[in-house]
């Protein structure tokens, strides 16, 4: 496919309620929004990273600027022959991975409308629907934390995570166990912890989590074998895990049993795809993360998740528990068995709802073929 031009936006959007992990609480969100245009199609990819570099380096004004200086002058006006050969092309810009994956995911949603069959399929998904679950992040106290989890065992949500930090886990887990004795738990650190808290961690162990995630450094995997030695909860990975060489280097090493993929961290649904047909060779299982995203990026990791090797429920859940009013046609929504259902019509399978989006815009830059750059001022927006 010839790639005519893209597009990238920043779009604002509230969030219902703030959103607080070991690495702060969140309000409104700037989401960085990307368009593939090809011969008259237009395919959607999200930048997925967050407002500061808090979970991983990138974050939204770094990551337009490298969009703008780098990306875009290196994909505009190319031929490829598939999504797929994207990462190669990219390859020379180290990190980055969410602005990479966006641009990535809007040529597979081209390819998919193209081929006129949905994303799901074209990656070689094989799931009707996802399980779900939900990420809850950190509460005032206990009791706060149980009537959230109420409300969303109520929804139909499969799995329950909590976020925890130093100062607020194992009271928090006691708590959640004492009120839900059989529900599908775990806990997400966000590299809360050091090694030193190993016997803190260790606790952890009599209250039958499915996982605790990455309690260790966002850039460390060997402390995390050291540590899962020590812990009979299966230690998930996710922010140390940007490709399939760190997925092995950690499933040799012992360094986790589970991993969380996120299309963005890995760099798109490509390297995904290898990490998610890696780790169901070795056993390992795997399920969707999420990055607070709108209907866009939602819609692609719904995508991802019906790869055969997400065996466990994700975080991909419904639009209205983030949003008042999502970006795309139908909104997500969760059965009540707690699934999603995999869109059946070609490309993402949603309708993108081009006039709400542009009224979320604050600002807009197109790249096409023969300008280097055509800026579009919030005021023409
Ligand atoms: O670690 O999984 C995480 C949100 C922002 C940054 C990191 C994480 C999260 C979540 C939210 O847990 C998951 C979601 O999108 O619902
Ligand atoms: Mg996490």
């Amino acid at each position: 496919m010839h790639i005519d031009g893209l597009t990238i936006r920043e779009i604002h959007l509230c969030l219902k309620a703030p959103f607080e992990t070991s690495f702060g609480t969140l309000l409104e969100r700037r989401v960085l929004l990307v368009e593939a245009h090809s011969e008259g199609m237009t395919g959607w990819g999200e930048i997925t990273a967050g407002e500061g570099p808090f979970y991983n380096p990138e974050s939204v004004d770094p990551a337009w600027v490298i969009f703008h200086e780098f990306v875009a002058p290196m994909v505009v006006g190319k031929t490829i022959d598939r999504p797929s050969d994207l990462p190669a092309m990219l390859s020379p810009l180290r990190g980055y991975e969410m602005t990479k994956a966006a641009v990535e995911n809007a040529l597979w949603d081209l390819q998919a409308q193209r081929n006129n069959v949905p994303l799901a399929k074209l990656l070689g998904g094989t799931l009707d629907e996802i399980a779900c679950g939900v990420s809850l992040g950190i509460r005032g106290t206990g009791k706060e934390l149980c009537a959230a989890i109420e409300k969303e065992l109520a929804d139909g949500y499969q799995r329950i995570k909590i976020k925890i930090k130093p100062g607020k886990d194992l009271e928090f887990i006691v708590a959640v166990r004492r009120q839900f004795p059989k529900i599908k738990l775990m806990a997400d650190a966000n590299s809360a912890y050091r090694l030193e808290d190993a016997d803190l961690l260790k606790k952890f162990d009599d209250y039958d989590l499915m996982m605790i995630e990455q309690p260790l450094d966002w850039d460390e995997i060997y402390q995390h074998a050291k540590l899962q030695k020590l812990l009979a909860t299966p230690i998930c990975l996710d922010e140390c895990i940007h490709n399939l060489r760190h997925a092995q280097a950690a499933v040799e090493l012992k360094a986790c049993r589970i991993l969380n993929i996120k299309l963005g961290r890995v760099g798109g649904h490509t390297e995904a795809r290898l990490i998610q047909d890696y780790c169901r060779t070795n056993s390992i299982p795997v399920w969707c993360g999420g990055m607070l995203e709108s209907g866009i990026g939602r819609a692609h990791n719904i995508a991802m998740s019906a790869l055969p090797g997400f065996v466990l429920p994700g975080d991909v859940s419904a639009s209205r528990r983030y949003w008042d009013e999502d970006v795309i046609e139908p909104e997500v929504e969760i059965t009540a068995r707690g699934t999603i259902k995999v869109p059946t019509t070609p490309g993402i399978g949603y309708r993108v709802r081009h006039k709400r989006i542009d009224q979320l815009t604050a600002r807009k830059q197109s790249f096409l073929r023969k300008d280097r750059s055509v800026t579009v001022p919030e005021s023409a927006a």
